[in-house]
């Protein structure tokens, strides 16, 4: 006997703030996920439509993973794309999920506006290079762009830069390491993005959850 499967899709999300604002989005649309990502192990996760597939990973992986395809669709934050670059992905929706915004944080005794003024190079630690990059040589301000993979609000109280690019929430975090917020750069939410192919192929599914989404998304006041 010959049985035609139904396209499988899958969605990519990263554990924590995006998996757990990604789940009421995934309510409207009727689905759960099957399992909680803080208690099980597995990185494949069932939902209740047998159509659909959760897979975790990292968040700077979600972008790649649309992009050649590992997953259908994903969910990621407007910082993370931009330092991808967003080829071959679609992007239909902001989510307004999982809201910051990226800024330029300094020790609370570095005095950063006559540094700029006086048209001194800065040294700056981040993890958006692309991001830094672009906003600081819009501003005429030369710096040299340290990479960082994590725990940016270091680099200030150890001497290793001037100033961080990062994202700022509540700003609990750079209050309790004597951090100072100097310039906002641009505010931040997640974005849906999809294969341009599997839209393509799996159009009808993939459109469902995008409309469903949009309702959600523009009935969240
Ligand atoms: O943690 P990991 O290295 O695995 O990956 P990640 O940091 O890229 O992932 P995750 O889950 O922490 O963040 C995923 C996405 O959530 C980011 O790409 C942003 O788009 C979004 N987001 C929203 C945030 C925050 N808010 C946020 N506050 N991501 C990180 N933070 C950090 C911030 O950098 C600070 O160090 O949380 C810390 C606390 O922030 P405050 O200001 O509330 O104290
Ligand atoms: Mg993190």
């Amino acid at each position: 006997m010959n049985t035609v499967a139904k396209p499988a899709i899958t969605l990519a999300l990263s554990k924590g703030r995006i998996f757990d604002e990604t789940l009421p989005l995934l309510k409207a649309a009727g689905i759960t996920v099957l399992e909680d990502p803080e208690k099980s192990r597995k990185l494949i996760l069932p939902t209740s439509n047998p159509d659909l597939q959760v897979v975790l990973v990292r968040a700077s992986d979600v972008p790649t993973y649309v992009q050649y395809g590992g997953a259908d669709l994903g969910v990621t934050g407007k910082d993370t794309l931009i330092e991808h670059g967003g080829q071959g992905l679609y992007q239909p929706l902001d989510l307004q999920i999982a809201r910051c915004r990226v800024s330029v944080a300094v020790r609370a005794d570095f005095d950063y506006a006559s540094a700029v003024r006086q048209g001194a190079r800065l040294k700056v630690a981040t993890k958006y290079v692309s991001i830094a990059r672009d906003f600081f040589a819009a501003k005429g301000v030369h710096v040299d762009l340290i990479k960082l993979y994590g725990s940016m609000e270091l680099a200030p109280l150890t001497g290793l830069a001037d100033a961080i690019v990062d994202l700022v929430s509540t700003g609990n975090t750079l209050k309790a390491n004597h951090l100072v917020e100097v310039e906002r750069i641009m505010d931040i939410s997640s974005r849906l993005v999809v294969n341009q192919a599997a839209l393509k192929l799996k159009q009808e599914p993939i459109r469902h959850l995008i409309d469903v989404f949009t309702k959600t998304v523009n009935a969240t006041p």
